[in-house]
């Protein structure tokens, strides 16, 4: 059989990148295939206005070259899309990777030989490309969701989709928009187009919490700083749960006196960002301590936002970093403004989409633009939406119709040389997703590294690891508050979708020694031939 290369990686964000640039290293014959017309993934999807990293830039950012590290100037606090897009696409210009991608080409179908052990990737260009390896690229939060409500193609106005934006951008002057949605997509551009609209309503299903970013241009001094120390500081973060270098305090909030709680709270809220999690080391482990972090966003909302109705409106009712905790630029404040209502549709889904507008709870409501803030169909979808077929014909769709079952994220049973960056089952979401991606880029190419050494050419996950791993997941997310609500994390925001805590909360530490350890001892939980 014609072999066309030893490995075809599907998705050209920041994971297919680097997996390019190491393979390429390591001389093997590579192909990435990317739906969009350039590189950046994520980046280059979500358009949106406001739309920006919540981790910091100087943290999200690859770390596998000191040169590209000390050359990239990051201009503020939190990059926005533009710039991440830009980094993205100086990366590939700088190692030259454009030369093996091939854009504007979907995968549809990925289907495994079982006779002569190769892979046959199927694309909507008609491709049909075989490989001796799959890598899926894909990324966790790219199949965006857009919700079966009624009427929508009934709408006679333009939709958007944050998650799909039109790269030319949106004009809303003198517009009336209606947002559906109040995740981080939505929280983000809300302000923004609340700026530019005549008039923004926001049908919110789920309050949701958010925190100040303040962000600001990088002061120099720092960045220089942060230069000099960078292997340091990339060395310390992956010691922390979230591969993010910040400081966590060890004490437990419910027993620190309320005093100096609250200090430490607004001490918090006054740095900004994402790190307010980490006031307290028990927020996401006891009902109790969480409350009282509940209770100090509460506060702030009641102050922010004028009127009293909107505030209670926007007092989110879940545990805080249940869902995924939200960074924003002046979301609560952006209630205040007169050209911005808000419309609590939590006791009741939106009845149908008009050709004007919506109806929800019996009223009628009117727009010119309608915006999908409502997010992805998480770390499935995107899988999901390509027919991969796996040893015997069986399909993944079939294999995760209980939910997603994979060996460390890395790999599954009955899927033979196929690995899968940030799947299912490692940190990804829940950690800085740039040091995430590295280290399983590296575990990949150093594993296809180690099997050529050995002459092994098949690898496959045993299914009594993969099934120890998945419980592994199960268990340790059911120790903490994180799996109790309707979140992404459990596919409760796409019907249907089994309920399952997707993502490894075990923290990155303990993920990254778990798969050194299988690799210390020749691949454990995988039969090598
Ligand atoms: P999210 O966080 O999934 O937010 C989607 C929002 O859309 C959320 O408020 C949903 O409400 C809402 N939604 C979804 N479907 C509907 C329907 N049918 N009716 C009303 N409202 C609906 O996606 P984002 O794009 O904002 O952010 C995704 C991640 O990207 C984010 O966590 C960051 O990591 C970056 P719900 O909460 O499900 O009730």
């Amino acid at each position: 059989m014609k072999i066309d290369f030893d490995v075809i990686v599907i998705g050209a964000g920041f994971a297919g990148m680097y997996m390019l640039h190491r393979l390429r290293g390591l001389g093997f014959g590579c192909r990435v295939i990317e739906a969009g017309s350039g590189v950046g993934g994520t980046w280059y999807w979500n358009r949106y206005p406001g739309a920006r990293c919540d981790v910091e830039s100087v943290q999200y950012s690859y770390q596998f070259d000191p040169r590209l590290e000390q050359e990239w100037e990051w201009t503020e606090r939190y990059a926005t899309q533009p710039e991440i897009l830009k980094y993205a696409n100086h990366v590939a210009d700088r190692y030259d990777l454009r030369r093996d991608i091939r854009f504007d080409t979907r995968v549809t179908r990925a289907t495994f030989d079982d006779k002569d052990s190769v892979w046959t990737v199927e694309t909507d260009r008609s491709d049909r490309l075989v490989a001796r390896f799959v890598v899926t690229a894909l990324g966790c939060l790219s199949a965006p969701n857009t919700p079966k409500i009624p009427g929508l193609a009934d709408f006679t106005g333009p939709t958007y989709h944050t998650g799909n934006w039109p790269h030319e951008g949106v004009d809303f002057t003198g517009k009336t928009v209606g947002v559906i949605g109040t995740g981080s997509s939505a929280i983000q551009s809300i302000p923004i187009m609340a700026q530019q609209a005549r008039h923004l309503t926001v049908f919110q299903r789920t309050a949701n919490y958010t925190i100040p970013a303040h962000n600001a241009p990088l002061d120099p001094h720092y960045v220089a700083q942060v230069k000099a120390n960078y292997r340091t500081m990339r060395k310390r973060a992956k010691t922390l749960p979230a591969g993010i270098d910040l400081a966590i305090n060890m004490a437990s909030a419910i027993e620190t006196p309320a005093e100096e709680r609250q200090r430490l709270y607004q001490e918090r809220w006054d740095y900004g960002g994402l790190g307010f999690m980490a006031s307290f080391s028990d927020l996401l482990l006891n009902d109790e301590s969480n409350r009282t972090a509940q209770d100090f966003v509460k506060a702030k909302i009641r102050q922010i936002v004028e009127d009293p109705e909107t505030a209670k409106a926007l007092a989110p009712k879940n545990i805080i970093g249940c869902k995924r905790l939200c960074v924003d630029t002046g979301y609560w404040a952006t209630f205040n403004r007169p050209n911005v209502t808000l419309v609590d549709i939590s006791d009741e889904p939106i009845e149908t989409i008009t050709p004007t507008g919506l109806r929800a709870k019996g009223r009628d409501y009117t727009f010119d633009c309608l915006v999908l803030a409502t997010g992805f169909d998480a770390m499935t979808g995107a899988l999901l939406r390509i027919d991969i077929r796996g040893r015997g014909g069986v399909s993944l769709k079939d294999k995760w119709s209980e939910g997603p079952k994979t060996y460390l994220g890395l790999a599954m049973a009955g899927f033979p040389k196929l690995f899968t960056i940030t799947g299912p089952g490692s940190p990804s979401v829940l950690t800085n997703m740039l040091p995430s991606i590295e280290q399983h880029v590296d575990w990949i190419a150093d594993c296809l590294a180690a099997l050529r050494a050995t002459g092994a050419t098949v690898i496959e996950a045993e299914p009594r690891a993969e099934e120890e791993w998945v419980g592994h997941v199960g268990s340790i997310a059911d120790n903490t508050l994180r799996s109790t609500c309707s979140s992404w994390y459990v596919g409760a925001n796409i019907p249907g979708k089994p309920r399952v805590f997707m993502p490894y909360i075990g923290g990155l530490p303990a993920y990254i020694e778990r798969c050194e350890a299988v690799v210390a001892r020749g691949y454990e939980g995988f039969t090598l031939a």
